[in-house]
């Protein structure tokens, strides 16, 4: 598979940046987290992955190895796990870094705000048949067609344990009518052969965003024994709407403990609580799931 174009080289250049990725639909960004904020995170949630006993008894906690069946996403046992995980400030606050909001600020022309429902996954080797499916962000998002998806690894994530993958130029196609499928999202489209997957391994701090409508899905993970850690956000520039569930947790529609109440009650007063309450100019309005079979 090709690899991502990285695009560091650009980032004091904001109009070659937005033209990039109004050609691409992604911007491929090294290093742009903090690498010790990102490393922090992944061995806080390996520690809960470990209490349940999901990693190989004895092994390096940050290798994230497991010789145990695949969970799915939103299964009974992954709930008290990831509410542990949405509970996490520093989970929330990955997103608010500074130098995301500049970037964003570059390629919006605008003030811009993190919708507040930020996701992160847990993706179990041996499982690729129900590994995330080939989907645009805009089925699941809506509002405006302008918001950008992000993808970060929490840890390494070489190209053999998966990360995230992009059909290059899928997002000049417009919306694509989803089917059914398994895996995370529940839906996939249909693929342009004349396009091209583009793929890279990832490290801790490295960034991938992209348009709403540019398809992109999980990469098969080839190893046996790796867990695959990541979290994905969404950016808007201030004069954009978003959709209501989007300030909600993720899985908020199971109820607590997906709810602010339950997930930010330790951390209330630090500003990455309820940011977007304090946002004059923010419109939501409901989300009409258009597309949806
Ligand atoms: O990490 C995954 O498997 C899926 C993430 C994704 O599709 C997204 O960020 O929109």
């Amino acid at each position: 598979m090709k690899p991502f174009t990285e695009s560091n080289d650009l980032l004091d250049n904001p109009p070659l940046l937005r033209k990039r990725l109004r050609d691409d639909g992604y911007l491929f960004l090294k290093g742009i987290l903090p690498k010790d904020e990102v490393l922090d995170l992944r061995r806080r949630i390996l520690e809960f992955c470990r209490e349940v006993g999901w990693l190989r008894p004895g092994s390096d906690l940050m290798a994230g190895l497991t010789d145990h069946a695949p969970i799915l996403e939103g299964a009974e046992v992954w709930r008290p796990v990831y509410a542990k995980l949405q509970a996490l400030e520093a989970f929330h606050r990955l997103k608010l870094h500074e130098n995301v909001r500049r970037v964003m600020e570059d390629l919006f022309q605008e003030s811009v705000f993190a919708l507040p429902m930020t996701i992160a996954r847990i993706a179990f080797p041996r499982d690729n048949e129900r590994a995330t499916q080939p989907h645009q962000d805009w089925l699941y998002v809506g509002g405006s067609t302008e918001i950008l998806s992000c993808w970060a690894s929490l840890g390494d994530v070489p190209e053999a344990v998966g990360g995230l993958k992009l059909l290059k130029g899928s997002h000049k196609a417009g919306f694509l009518r989803p089917r059914p499928a398994p895996g995370p999202g529940g839906h996939a489209v249909a693929l342009d052969p004349t396009l091209e997957w583009v793929q890279s391994g990832y490290y801790a701090g490295d960034l991938l965003l992209f348009k709403s409508l540019a398809v992109h899905a999980a990469a098969d993970n080839h190893t046996p024994d790796v867990l695959r850690l990541s979290v994905d956000f969404r950016y808007a520039g201030e004069s954009h709407t978003i959709t209501e569930p989007w300030l909600k947790p993720h899985f908020h529609w199971l109820g607590d403990p997906f709810s602010w109440d339950v997930l930010d009650k330790d951390w209330r007063d630090s500003p990455t609580a309820r940011y977007w309450e304090r946002l004059p100019h923010l419109k939501a309005k409901p989300h009409e799931r258009l597309g949806k079979d």
